[in-house]
């Protein structure tokens, strides 16, 4: 007769500790040194103010609540003998005024904490800074993040260099699926979708570096989609500018037939020349289809065989 073995089980203070461990580290992970409890700009200073905030008008509920159930627990125990159930069913005005004006005070003051917020924090509202503000075009592709830097004529692919104090203006796309612009320490998430813009603005503090990833599952490579933000002073920002007009290959329609094919974590890198339209081009090829634009681009095979 066979004897079949069994795992090895796993000791209960392993299961145990497990957990703890887990949520620490995403905690820390999230909210440490790189998250947006630690913001690097006014936009996401902002949001964890108003993060904290929130927080805390619902723990003026939350805590008492807690505490009363565990009094009440405690006191209606069945051991306890002086606990009596005095409370008759005729109505009991006064309790039903504390449980109802609560709730509807927290939600009137979340609410317009939330609402006057949103206003404040419009994505599209300009942010005033000590220069005029920086155009970035930004194009989510499968699975890495393209750069255009329209007024400079340069693009680089998983790295953002931003000049430190100066507004930065993106207008946002996808040439593929939905993905999700996130630089935690500089604020507001937002979505890049194909055929659409979307538009966000953003101010780094200081010089760093964040990082930035998408925040919208989008496939394969999804957890490979990650960017670098360097955050770096004006003079240097221009040397970079210069740097990258030097070196490199143009970012032309062969370069873009290789950049739109799916790719797993792709190492930073820049093109020293690009279309300043080219924001444009792949908006409307990514709502008309590759040949009535004329870029170039694998993506579609099945498409352009339907002759769609
Ligand atoms: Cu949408």
């Amino acid at each position: 007769m066979r004897r079949t073995t069994n795992p090895p089980r796993r000791s209960c203070h392993s299961r145990w500790l497990r957990w703890p461990v887990v949520c620490a580290s995403v905690l820390v992970a999230s909210c440490g040194r790189e998250g947006v409890l630690d913001p690097q700009g006014p936009i996401a200073s902002a949001e964890r103010l108003l993060l904290i905030n929130s927080t805390a008008i619902m723990l003026v509920v939350v805590i008492p609540v807690i505490l009363v159930t565990l009094a009440f627990a405690w006191w209606y125990r069945s051991s306890n003998t002086r606990a009596k159930q005095s409370m008759d069913e005729s109505y009991e005005g006064r309790v039903e005024f504390v449980v109802w004006s609560i709730p509807a005070l927290t939600v009137i003051l979340l609410g317009g904490v939330i609402w006057i917020g949103s206003y404040q924090l419009d994505p599209r509202a300009p942010i005033q800074g000590k220069s005029d503000p920086l155009r970035v075009d930004v194009v989510a592709f499968d699975w890495k993040w393209l750069f255009i830097y329209p007024d400079q004529g340069i693009a680089a692919i998983n790295q953002l260099v931003i000049p430190a104090g100066t507004p930065i203006e993106f207008r946002l796309t996808s040439a593929t699926v939905m993905n999700s612009f996130f630089v935690p320490q500089l604020g507001s998430q937002i979505y890049t979708m194909g055929g659409m813009t979307t538009h966000l603005s953003l101010l780094a503090d200081q010089p760093g570096e964040y990082r930035g990833f998408s925040a919208n599952f989008s496939g394969d490579g999804f957890s490979q989609m990650r960017f670098i933000v360097k955050s770096v002073t004006t003079g240097d920002f221009s040397a970079w500018v210069e740097q990258v007009r030097g070196a490199g290959p143009a970012l032309d329609d062969a370069a873009y037939a290789e950049l739109a094919k799916p790719s797993k974590a792709v190492p930073p890198t820049t093109y020293r020349s690009v279309d300043a339209k080219l924001f444009e081009r792949i908006l409307e090829r990514t709502v008309a289809g590759p040949e009535k634009v004329g870029i170039a681009g694998d993506c579609c095979p099945a498409a352009r065989q339907a002759g769609g």
